[in-house]
Protein backbone atom coordinates (compact mmCIF):
# COMPACT_ATOMS: atom_id res chain seq x y z
CA UNK A 1 0.00 0.00 0.00
CA UNK A 2 1.15 3.32 -0.69
CA UNK A 3 1.85 5.45 2.39
CA UNK A 4 4.02 8.09 1.30
CA UNK A 5 4.42 10.51 -1.49
CA UNK A 6 6.94 12.44 -3.28
CA UNK A 7 5.47 16.14 -4.88
CA UNK A 8 6.22 17.29 -7.93
CA UNK A 9 9.46 19.67 -8.07
CA UNK A 10 7.05 22.53 -9.41
CA UNK A 11 3.84 23.74 -8.38
CA UNK A 12 1.96 25.48 -5.48
CA UNK A 13 1.66 24.04 -2.24
CA UNK A 14 -1.50 24.20 0.54
CA UNK A 15 -0.69 22.99 3.46
CA UNK A 16 -3.11 22.87 6.25
CA UNK A 17 -3.59 20.41 9.38
CA UNK A 18 -6.03 19.68 12.52
CA UNK A 19 -9.59 21.10 11.69
CA UNK A 20 -11.02 18.70 14.75
CA UNK A 21 -14.21 18.86 13.47
CA UNK A 22 -14.15 22.74 12.54
CA UNK A 23 -16.52 22.70 9.21
CA UNK A 24 -15.97 26.60 8.51
CA UNK A 25 -12.44 26.08 8.63
CA UNK A 26 -11.82 22.98 5.84
CA UNK A 27 -14.67 25.15 3.43
CA UNK A 28 -12.17 27.95 3.93
CA UNK A 29 -9.36 26.02 2.89
CA UNK A 30 -11.28 23.92 -0.19
CA UNK A 31 -12.27 27.55 -1.10
CA UNK A 32 -8.71 28.44 -1.21
CA UNK A 33 -7.23 25.43 -3.15
CA UNK A 34 -9.71 25.85 -5.41
CA UNK A 35 -8.98 29.80 -6.32
CA UNK A 36 -4.99 28.42 -6.50
CA UNK A 37 -5.87 25.16 -8.72
CA UNK A 38 -7.71 27.68 -11.23
CA UNK A 39 -4.56 29.87 -11.75
CA UNK A 40 -2.38 27.07 -11.30
CA UNK A 41 -3.23 23.09 -12.19
CA UNK A 42 0.07 22.21 -10.66
CA UNK A 43 -1.43 23.44 -7.65
CA UNK A 44 -1.59 20.35 -4.47
CA UNK A 45 -3.21 20.18 -1.22
CA UNK A 46 -1.81 18.01 1.40
CA UNK A 47 -3.96 17.94 4.64
CA UNK A 48 -1.72 17.02 7.36
CA UNK A 49 -4.06 14.94 9.96
CA UNK A 50 -6.97 14.93 12.73
CA UNK A 51 -9.63 16.54 10.86
CA UNK A 52 -12.39 14.38 13.26
CA UNK A 53 -13.24 15.10 17.04
CA UNK A 54 -14.69 18.17 18.01
CA UNK A 55 -14.41 19.96 21.44
CA UNK A 56 -17.68 18.49 23.81
CA UNK A 57 -20.63 20.71 25.58
CA UNK A 58 -18.71 21.72 28.61
CA UNK A 59 -15.69 22.80 26.66
CA UNK A 60 -17.72 24.92 23.49
CA UNK A 61 -18.99 26.57 26.80
CA UNK A 62 -15.78 26.91 28.98
CA UNK A 63 -13.74 27.88 25.90
CA UNK A 64 -15.84 29.26 23.62
CA UNK A 65 -13.17 30.92 21.68
CA UNK A 66 -10.93 28.52 20.77
CA UNK A 67 -13.93 25.66 20.87
CA UNK A 68 -17.18 26.78 20.11
CA UNK A 69 -18.07 25.03 16.98
CA UNK A 70 -20.57 22.41 16.04
CA UNK A 71 -18.76 18.93 14.83
CA UNK A 72 -18.58 19.12 11.02
CA UNK A 73 -16.42 15.52 11.66
CA UNK A 74 -18.69 14.08 8.87
CA UNK A 75 -18.81 16.76 6.39
CA UNK A 76 -15.58 16.69 6.74
CA UNK A 77 -14.81 13.43 5.47
CA UNK A 78 -17.18 14.15 2.85
CA UNK A 79 -15.72 17.38 1.81
CA UNK A 80 -12.42 15.39 1.24
CA UNK A 81 -13.30 12.45 -0.70
CA UNK A 82 -15.50 14.87 -3.02
CA UNK A 83 -12.12 17.45 -3.43
CA UNK A 84 -9.88 13.90 -4.20
CA UNK A 85 -12.94 13.00 -6.73
CA UNK A 86 -12.60 16.52 -8.39
CA UNK A 87 -8.83 17.31 -8.14
CA UNK A 88 -7.84 13.40 -8.76
CA UNK A 89 -4.00 13.30 -7.74
CA UNK A 90 -3.89 16.99 -6.04
CA UNK A 91 -5.65 16.14 -2.54
CA UNK A 92 -3.66 14.63 -0.09
CA UNK A 93 -4.38 13.05 3.22
CA UNK A 94 -1.98 12.51 5.78
CA UNK A 95 -3.42 10.36 8.72
CA UNK A 96 -3.21 12.14 12.00
CA UNK A 97 -3.55 10.05 15.38
CA UNK A 98 -6.88 10.88 15.84
CA UNK A 99 -8.09 9.88 12.54
CA UNK A 100 -6.12 6.87 13.18
CA UNK A 101 -8.08 5.59 15.94
CA UNK A 102 -10.75 4.67 13.59
CA UNK A 103 -8.80 2.73 11.33
CA UNK A 104 -6.42 0.41 13.95
CA UNK A 105 -4.88 2.74 16.38
CA UNK A 106 -5.02 4.13 19.81
CA UNK A 107 -8.29 5.55 20.51
CA UNK A 108 -8.06 9.43 21.76
CA UNK A 109 -9.52 10.83 24.88
CA UNK A 110 -9.05 14.38 24.87
CA UNK A 111 -12.72 15.69 24.64
CA UNK A 112 -14.56 11.78 25.26
CA UNK A 113 -13.38 8.78 27.04
CA UNK A 114 -13.57 7.35 23.94
CA UNK A 115 -13.75 9.93 21.23
CA UNK A 116 -13.34 7.26 18.46
CA UNK A 117 -16.15 5.36 20.12
CA UNK A 118 -18.25 8.65 20.51
CA UNK A 119 -18.06 9.43 17.00
CA UNK A 120 -18.66 6.51 15.08
CA UNK A 121 -21.95 5.88 17.84
CA UNK A 122 -23.36 8.64 16.05
CA UNK A 123 -22.96 7.61 11.95
CA UNK A 124 -24.75 5.84 9.98
CA UNK A 125 -23.31 2.50 8.53
CA UNK A 126 -22.75 4.16 5.12
CA UNK A 127 -21.09 7.26 6.72
CA UNK A 128 -18.88 5.28 8.78
CA UNK A 129 -17.49 3.28 5.59
CA UNK A 130 -16.80 6.75 3.65
CA UNK A 131 -14.88 8.05 7.06
CA UNK A 132 -12.89 4.24 7.24
CA UNK A 133 -12.59 4.56 3.30
CA UNK A 134 -10.45 7.54 3.71
CA UNK A 135 -8.48 7.03 6.60
CA UNK A 136 -8.01 3.45 5.60
CA UNK A 137 -6.45 5.27 1.94
CA UNK A 138 -4.57 7.97 3.58
CA UNK A 139 -0.60 8.35 3.10
CA UNK A 140 1.92 8.15 6.42
CA UNK A 141 3.85 11.00 5.25
CA UNK A 142 4.73 13.73 2.09
CA UNK A 143 8.02 14.57 0.95
CA UNK A 144 9.03 17.68 -1.64
CA UNK A 145 12.11 17.58 -3.47
CA UNK A 146 13.20 20.86 -1.93
CA UNK A 147 13.84 18.63 1.36
CA UNK A 148 10.56 19.25 3.25
CA UNK A 149 9.11 16.30 5.04
CA UNK A 150 5.34 16.70 5.63
CA UNK A 151 3.92 14.45 8.30
CA UNK A 152 1.18 14.91 11.23
CA UNK A 153 3.65 14.56 14.22
CA UNK A 154 7.04 14.66 14.95
CA UNK A 155 9.28 11.59 13.39
CA UNK A 156 12.46 10.91 15.29
CA UNK A 157 15.60 9.01 13.77
CA UNK A 158 13.81 4.88 13.33
CA UNK A 159 12.12 7.19 10.32
CA UNK A 160 15.35 7.03 7.62
CA UNK A 161 13.80 5.44 4.63
CA UNK A 162 10.01 6.60 3.58
CA UNK A 163 9.52 3.52 1.39
CA UNK A 164 9.34 1.88 5.03
CA UNK A 165 6.02 3.32 5.56
CA UNK A 166 4.48 1.41 2.28
CA UNK A 167 5.33 -1.64 4.37
CA UNK A 168 3.85 -0.20 7.58
CA UNK A 169 0.08 -2.02 8.43
CA UNK A 170 -2.81 0.67 9.84
CA UNK A 171 -3.39 -2.31 12.75
CA UNK A 172 -1.28 -1.47 15.73
CA UNK A 173 -1.89 -4.79 16.66
CA UNK A 174 -0.24 -5.93 13.18
CA UNK A 175 2.97 -3.84 13.84
CA UNK A 176 6.80 -5.40 14.62
CA UNK A 177 8.15 -3.41 17.93
CA UNK A 178 10.14 -0.75 15.34
CA UNK A 179 7.21 0.32 13.38
CA UNK A 180 4.91 0.97 16.78
CA UNK A 181 7.75 2.97 17.95
CA UNK A 182 8.49 4.81 14.46
CA UNK A 183 4.41 5.10 14.17
CA UNK A 184 4.16 6.81 17.49
CA UNK A 185 6.80 10.00 17.03
CA UNK A 186 5.19 10.00 13.11
CA UNK A 187 1.62 10.43 14.39
CA UNK A 188 2.25 12.41 17.75
CA UNK A 189 4.49 14.69 19.18
CA UNK A 190 7.42 14.92 21.48
CA UNK A 191 5.89 14.76 24.80
CA UNK A 192 2.20 14.02 23.58
CA UNK A 193 0.29 11.34 25.08
CA UNK A 194 -1.06 8.72 22.47
CA UNK A 195 -4.52 9.48 24.04
CA UNK A 196 -4.71 13.58 23.14
MN1 LIG B 1 -2.68 14.99 16.60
Amino acid sequence: MQRHLILPAQGKLLISTDVHGNEEDIATLEAIFVALRAQDPQTHWVILGDVVHAPDEASRRENPDLYDYPDGSMQIVDRILIQQRAHPGHVHFVLGNHDHGHVGGPHTAKFYPDEVAALESRLRPDERQRLHTLFCSALFAVAAPCGVLLTHGAPDDSLHDLRTLDETPLDILQMTGPQLRMMRTLLTSYGQSERS
